[in-house]
């Protein structure tokens, strides 16, 4: 595919017209300075503008380096004095966060009032996380979770062992660092949290080729950290161990840690999966999470390395007739007992829920339980739970929720992240980058609210419709919008009910599939029979998960009378006709939701048709698709989901509306 071919995403020449018809004066004697005299090159190139490298030059807009102004850490300053502006950071990098928070407010930069603000991110980590493979994994095939074609990083892969490399051409990947250099992005990991015996060599064999890699992001200010396997001394050195206790693995990782950055001076660290879903780790040798981490942090240490040691851990061999595991306690047993022993450069990296990325699940109450830990929230920006990018689903409003969630005394989420945040990357070779195109809306909202978690996700929203289709007539901008605006919720209707998730087909995740995984070892049961559904959590008769949570979340949720009804399911396990806060039935919510969730998507096929004679063929038809498929999908898992339902409990549709 040549480059022409790539969509734009919110790049495209014409978001940047409001800028390239001004004079526009850029700092010299920086890099990153230099990345952005080359985009107003081609703004004011394509627009009619002018370029000048002096500062003190008469200019509509000045972006200037100052390395005593005190903005914070990548922060930058903006002083708008009748119409003309002035953009001030402390470094290149700083003030490329400036420049293209101009190019966001488009005209407005220029006609708004006279103004002095300052800016900075919320947390000094914004990463992204690839889990892309080399050479191609048989069953997960190029990228893990990936839904938008494959790695723009690894080819040549061909499903055998060892095959796959890195990309030659990585024009891709310098187009995606732009990307996300305009939304904060200010770290990224290469490859699949699941090492392979291929990836692993990425840190040996080929590291010139990683090093390729974190050329192309140095330009827009990334750093680039690989994910690496727990038994690399034995899978790469030879060696017969890879205890953490054991001098020789931990010269073995001082010196692959050595050698990474003399390749690589502003490599930012490992990812590590360590002892989950079968993984290696350091339980085989008696030793703990916080041993590993610290391990691997003393070799990264003296290099400014960060060790993100992943609290993704359960057991994944349950028996499911045994009642007495749950494994929403897992993260939270595993790591809070390790409270202040994990160094100073660990980030302990949590999924935002106890479960796994599912639709609707509370925030993990690890978040609040370990003060003294460096933590960083983990995010899926992929699809995986929630309609692989073949449903379109804005998932701004669930990481809004997630990092404005507060635990009382400890405070919300946003601020318990200390170590910054971390999500799965979804995009991939594909010519819109993630497959369905009003995905990217996911990208950009990432980005922006990981900058800044007490944005409005719906102006956020907004902010991406405008940037993406400057040009779009009104009903196209109001018709993505209306369209995304609800849609996490209209997935949340036609798929599980009330926090209860999974339902879906084992393995790869799409479609539903009621009782797929309720007799597997993986964990992850509702418990429905003919008398109710739900997962009893409480502590007075079930696991005690809810007794987690710190006041006043775990009586909020032990109690029936408080629990909030989109997770009622996941606390409690409840009869078909208890009554719901909202007034109706938990089987009868079950009907209209899934009756309200199909109809939903049935308006997004029809709004969609309307407008999108006026949106750019090849787009129109990619999104026509991709409805045409949510719609199908929709039904289906209405149909399965009210037929089951009706089935186990045998109590009609108080509507007497078709059910199987
Ligand atoms: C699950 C995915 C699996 C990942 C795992 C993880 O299904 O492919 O390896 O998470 O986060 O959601 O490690």
């Amino acid at each position: 595919m040549t480059s022409a071919a790539i969509h734009p995403a919110w790049l495209s020449s014409l978001a940047f017209g409001p800028l390239g018809r001004r004079r526009i004066a850029v700092a010299e004697g920086d890099p990153l300075a230099d990345t952005i005299a080359a985009e107003v090159a081609t703004a004011v190139g394509a627009h009619g503008g002018s370029l000048t490298r002096d500062v003190a030059a008469d200019a509509d807009l000045v972006l200037a380096i100052d390395e005593h102004a005190a903005i914070g850490e990548e922060g930058f300053r903006l002083s708008r004095r009748g119409g003309r502006l002035a953009v001030v950071a402390g470094s290149g990098r700083d003030l490329l966060h400036g420049f293209f928070h101009v190019v966001r407010l488009g005209e407005q930069a220029f006609t708004g009032e006279d103004a002095d603000e300052s800016h900075a991110p919320a947390a000094a980590l914004r990463m992204l996380d690839h889990w892309d493979n080399m050479d191609v994994h048989p069953v997960m095939g190029p990228v893990e979770r990936g839904y938008a074609g494959a790695s723009i990083f690894f080819d040549g892969g061909d499903g055998l062992p060892g095959s796959g490399s890195v990309r030659e051409d990585l024009s891709r990947v310098a187009a995606y660092a732009r990307l996300l250099a305009s939304i904060g992005i200010n770290r990224v990991a290469l490859n699949n949290v699941n090492v392979h015996a291929r990836e692993a060599r990425l840190l040996t064999d080929d590291l010139p080729h990683v090093a390729r890699i974190a050329q192309e992001f140095r330009r827009w200010g990334i750093r680039v950290h690989l994910s690496v396997s727990w038994a690399s001394p034995i899978l790469l050195g030879g060696l017969a161990t890879s205890d953490p206790f054991d001098d020789g693995v931990r010269r073995w990782w001082a010196k692959a840690a050595d050698r990474v950055w003399d390749a690589i001076p502003d490599f930012g660290g490992f990812v590590i999966k360590a002892d989950s879903e079968g993984q290696p780790g350091p339980f085989a040798y008696g030793r703990d999470h916080a041993d590993g981490a610290n391990m691997l942090a003393e070799a990264v240490a003296p290099h400014g390395g960060i060790i993100h040691w992943r609290a993704f851990v359960y057991n994944h061999t349950q028996d499911w007739r045994d009642r007495s595991t749950d494994r929403a306690r897992a993260a939270f047993d595993h790591f809070s007992p390790l409270d202040g022993r994990f160094h100073d450069n660990v980030s302990v990296q949590v999924k935002y829920g106890p479960m796994d990325f599912q639709v609707r699940e509370p925030v993990s109450p690890v978040l609040a339980a370990m003060p003294q830990t460096r933590l960083a929230l983990e995010l899926q920006v992929t699809q995986e739970y929630t309609g692989q990018q073949r449903h379109a689903v804005y998932l701004g409003r669930q990481w809004s929720e997630i990092l404005g969630f507060d635990f009382g005394e400890a405070g919300p989420v946003a601020g318990l992240a200390t170590g910054g945040f971390a999500a799965v990357s979804n995009v991939g070779d594909d010519a819109f980058w993630t497959g369905h195109p009003f995905a990217q809306a996911n990208l950009y909202a990432y980005g922006r609210l990981t900058w800044d978690p007490s944005a409005d996700p719906g102006a956020v929203l907004d902010e991406w419709i405008e940037q993406t289709f400057p040009d779009a007539p009104a009903p196209v901008a109001r018709t993505v919008r209306d369209i995304l605006d609800c849609s996490w919720e209209t997935y949340e209707q036609y798929t599980t009910p009330l926090g209860v998730g999974f339902m879906v087909r084992p393995g790869h995740h799409y479609g539903p599939d009621v009782d797929g995984y309720e007799y597997t070892p993986w964990g992850t049961y509702h418990f429905a029979d003919r008398d109710g559904i739900g997962v009893d959590r409480t502590v007075a008769t079930g696991t005690g998960f809810a007794g987690l949570y710190p006041t006043p979340w775990r009586e909020t949720y032990e109690s029936l009378e408080t629990c909030p009804d989109e997770l009622l399911l996941f606390f409690h396990h409840v009869p078909y006709t208890h009554v719901l806060h909202s007034g109706t039935t938990v089987i009868q919510h079950i009907y209209d939701t899934h009756f309200a969730g199909v109809e939903r998507v049935e308006e997004f096929v029809a709004a969609w048709d309307r407008a999108s004679g006026s949106v750019e063929p090849a787009l129109a038809a990619r999104v026509t698709e991709r409805l045409a498929e949510q719609l199908r999908s929709a039904i289906e898992w209405r149909d399965q989901v009210n037929t089951y339902f009706l089935r186990k409990s045998g109590v009609p549709d108080e509507r007497g509306r078709r059910i199987y």
